[in-house]
């Protein structure tokens, strides 16, 4: 058997099925000694496959695929080697106090896994090959062409109240009638789908995989299903659908944008086919220094109500790039520079501002769409994490937006209108704790909740809460409760009414809990075999209409 060490050639096996089964193998034991690594470690080509995918599964959104950091820090080999094994294989075991999750705890790694790892990253990283237009349309399948599609929906559901709901482990997704919680179908997706969008008009649903699979769903059909695919990343988190109809054309649902980990690039797609049409590469100078950076991944993803635009946030660079799709010849885009890791956000409720989370700075960035610059930024606590954020009218401050934190149990609430209410703009104007180190926040303009979860917080019992505020009573602080005894609660959507809340239990044997938004009781809870995983879910008509 050949084996893996440090003068080894560089290679990259293509992620796909058969490594996510050869992970389902029983690893060896690997028999190294702890204490300080002067040797470089060895594996074997199967040891070093297994883990490429673990590293890729678990560690490469947070350090990067080249390991040179991001939300997480840099850990190349180089620095790995200066580490023992055993102290390596403790912190990938048991997590740190700087938030990086314990993946043995958690149950995700087996202590064998983890000693894999340990060994893994004292190698150097292996350099993934890219990805063109050729091998994308190779990997391009359409299953219902557009002119056999049906002209109108084929059943009574009411389609903006369908939610499509992540199983993450399972490699599928579900869809689910919000209105008799009747589950319309099962679809197989790509691997570990980080979202979902719903198009301009609400007629279908586009998911991307981790694996970088972009799949769409026909919801006019009698059960929805997966009409196209393709893929078109390695690794990728974002996808998102042009929105904008006005004098410039008509462009609602022709284009689908996704955003790539890896390669570091963003590809648009024939909105309607899957088609892949054009290859935008991502690789460019940091905003601050213009030093050039191999590997600018892209992280959320908005497209503009109203222009013809994308708007692209680049993690590592710290530019946000407003993409022009009204020609794609002739493409042009505005580069602003805002701050260095970008990753997740929204609108504010105009839907002219983006506020972003730049993580790594604990920072709220602010960009104006209709002006086209950078605005300001400011800072909020420890790792700020909005989701695509929350927005409210509060009884002091008028309209105000929100966000959670990876790094603590905090809550800050932050003025968004300029125009009305200037001398709050974009300034911290309340805190509160939730219950700890969380995801996600989620509200709706009918409501007068904000629900929080913790999912990430390491006390016993603390993931498994949900911390609801009030808006018209914020100082009052959270009202938080145990919502489950197994997995973790992550992320909450409405339904399109607004007084109803779904909240995932994220576990193996998954559940989503619907709680009545006004007395906080569970309503029902969805459970089967097929709920896998549960993470995030998206309402159509909410996610169509930005309404968070
Ligand atoms: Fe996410 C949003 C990246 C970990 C569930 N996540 C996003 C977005 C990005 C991102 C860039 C914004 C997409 C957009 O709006 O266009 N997430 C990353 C990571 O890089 C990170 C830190 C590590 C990784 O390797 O993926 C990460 N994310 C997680 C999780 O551990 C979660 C809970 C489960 C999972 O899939 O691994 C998770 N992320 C989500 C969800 C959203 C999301 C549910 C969308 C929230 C929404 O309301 O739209």
């Amino acid at each position: 058997m050949s084996e893996r060490t440090r003068t080894s050639s560089r290679r990259f096996t293509p992620r796909g099925l058969p490594l996510a089964l050869s992970l389902m193998l029983p690893l060896a034991s690997l028999g190294f000694a702890a204490g300080a690594s002067a040797a470089v470690p060895k594996l074997s080509d199967e040891e070093f496959a297994a883990g490429e995918f673990i590293y890729f599964d678990r560690c490469s959104g947070c350090h990067g695929t080249l390991r040179k950091g991001a939300t997480g820090p840099a850990i190349n080999d180089e620095q790995m080697l200066k580490q023992s094994l055993s102290k390596l294989e403790e912190t990938i075991y048991d997590g740190t106090d700087a938030g990086m999750p314990g993946w043995g705890r958690t149950g995700e790694l087996t202590r064998e896994q983890a000693k894999l790892m340990a060994k893994f990253l004292q190698l150097p990283a292996p350099i993934p090959p890219e990805l063109g237009l050729k091998e994308m349309k190779a990997s391009h399948k359409v299953y219902v062409p557009v002119d056999q599609r049906p002209k109108k929906p084929q059943h009574d559901h009411d389609i903006d109240n369908m939610f499509g709901v992540i199983l993450r482990d399972a490699g599928k997704g579900a869809i689910i009638d919000g209105d008799s919680k009747e589950v319309l179908n099962v679809v197989d997706t790509g691997y570990a789908v980080h979202i979902f969008r719903a198009s301009a008009t609400g007629r279908y649903f586009y998911t991307i995989g981790r694996d970088g699979k972009v799949t769409m769903m026909d919801l006019y059909a009698e059960k929805p299903t997966v009409v196209a695919e393709a893929r078109v990343c390695l690794d990728a988190r974002s996808v998102e659908v042009s929105k904008y109809k006005g004098p410039t054309g008509d462009f609602i649902d022709k284009y689908a944008l996704v955003g790539c980990y890896w390669p570091p690039q963003m590809v648009i797609l024939d909105g309607q086919t899957l088609e892949p049409l054009k290859v935008i590469s991502t690789r460019s100078s940091t905003y601050d220094t213009n030093e050039y950076h191999p590997e600018p991944r892209v992280a959320t993803i908005v497209a503009s109500h109203s222009d013809p635009e994308f708007v692209v946030a680049i993690k590592e660079t710290g530019m946000v790039w407003l993409v022009d799709y009204s020609d794609l010849d002739n493409l042009s885009m505005t580069q602003i520079g805002t701050e260095r890791f970008l990753h997740d956000g929204g609108w504010d409720a105009t839907k002219r501002y983006l506020l972003i989370a730049a993580n790594m700075r604990d920072q709220i960035v602010v960009v104006d769409t209709k002006e086209k610059k950078f605005v300001t930024k400011f800072e909020t606590g420890v790792k700020p994490h909005p989701g695509r954020g929350a927005n409210w009218i509060d009884p002091k401050y008028g309209p105000v937006s929100a966000t959670t934190h990876l790094g603590e149990g905090l809550i800050s609430v932050y003025g968004s209108d300029p125009a009305g209410h200037p001398e709050h703009a974009w300034k911290v104007v309340r805190e509160e704790e939730t219950g700890g180190p969380g995801l996600f926040l989620k509200t709706h303009p009918n409501s007068n909740h904000i629900w929080t979860d913790a999912t990430l917080s390491k006390e016993e019992g603390e993931n498994q809460q949900i911390c609801v505020f009030k808006k018209d009573d914020f100082d009052a602080g959270a009202n938080c409760w145990q919502a489950t005894d197994k997995g973790k609660i992550v992320h909450f959507e409405y339904n399109k009414a607004g007084d109803e809340v779904w909240a995932s239990v994220w576990d193996n044997e998954g559940e989503l809990i619907i709680y009545d938004d006004k007395t906080l009781k569970v309503k029902t809870r969805i459970k089967g075999d097929w709920l896998v995983a549960p993470t995030g879910k998206w309402n159509v008509y909410n996610t169509v209409h930005d309404v968070y």
